[in-house]
């Protein structure tokens, strides 16, 4: 799979991508990740990419034209026009669902705003996705960018040692996480739960379903509310 960011801050995007699983990904050539540099397509003398807000008003706002010279850069070379994800807190929430369609596309393209965002005729010619990381306000998209890059590239084939550990966890079933004991058995006086070591692979499954229901109606009653309603349409 093959991401193109259009980004003022291209060195942001490769430094934060190129270590750990995705920066194995991409040495092995399962993922390639290419930051297009916007200001390279500034016919500004100056190479000034931004002008001030018509109607007035704080902050600057990113012009048209080069940000739609970099995307027809990136797109001319493909077969099929790619999607366009703009990312920005006024785009639809980010979510697992999403990140497993993302990871159907040979090529996506993603686009990171500055300053008080993109003129809105460049979005509407090209962007075909608006994405939201979250309620709350970053001073650009490229850390928005990496974490949909990062959560869409472990569900691409070969990306993770681990194939099918991809769907078996948090969200496959909107239930959050169990926890998890690995060795010693005792630390800091503390015991791992006894019917972790007792073999019983029924009732270690029992254990963990009931600590993953107790916890998602704790910590995210939004998700617990979605399982219930779940299993009653499944029983009928
Ligand atoms: Cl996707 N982009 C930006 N620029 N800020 C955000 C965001 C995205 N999600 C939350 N805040």
């Amino acid at each position: 799979m093959n991401f193109h960011v259009l980004t003022l801050f291209p060195q942001m995007i490769i430094d934060g991508l190129n270590t750990s699983i995705t920066g194995r990904a991409i040495e092995k050539g399962t993922l390639s990740v290419s930051a297009i540099d916007i200001r390279d397509f500034s016919t500004n003398k100056h190479l000034k990419v931004d002008d001030y807000p018509y109607g007035g008003g704080a902050g600057m706002v990113m012009q048209a034209a080069p940000v739609c010279a970099a995307y027809n850069y990136v797109a001319e070379k493909m077969k099929h026009k790619p999607r366009v994800i703009y990312m920005t807190p006024q785009g639809y929430p980010f979510k697992q669902s999403m990140a497993r369609e993302f990871s159907k596309e040979d090529d996506l393209v993603i686009l990171c705003g500055h300053y008080e965002g993109i003129d809105e005729r460049a979005l509407e010619l090209i962007v075909t996705d608006y994405v939201s990381i979250g309620d709350y306000v970053l001073t650009g998209g490229e850390l928005a960018a990496m974490v949909v890059i990062d959560a869409v590239s472990r569900l691409v084939p070969g990306v993770l040692n681990n194939e099918d550990s991809a769907e078996f966890e948090s969200f496959h079933n909107n239930l959050l996480e169990y926890p998890q004991y690995t060795r010693p058995e005792m630390f800091e006086g503390m015991n791992v739960p006894e019917i972790l070591l007792s073999g019983h692979h029924g009732k270690v499954d029992a254990w963990r379903l009931e600590k993953s229901i107790e916890r998602t109606k704790q910590y995210r009653p939004d998700l617990y509310n979605l399982y219930f309603d779940n299993l009653k349409t499944k029983e009928i």
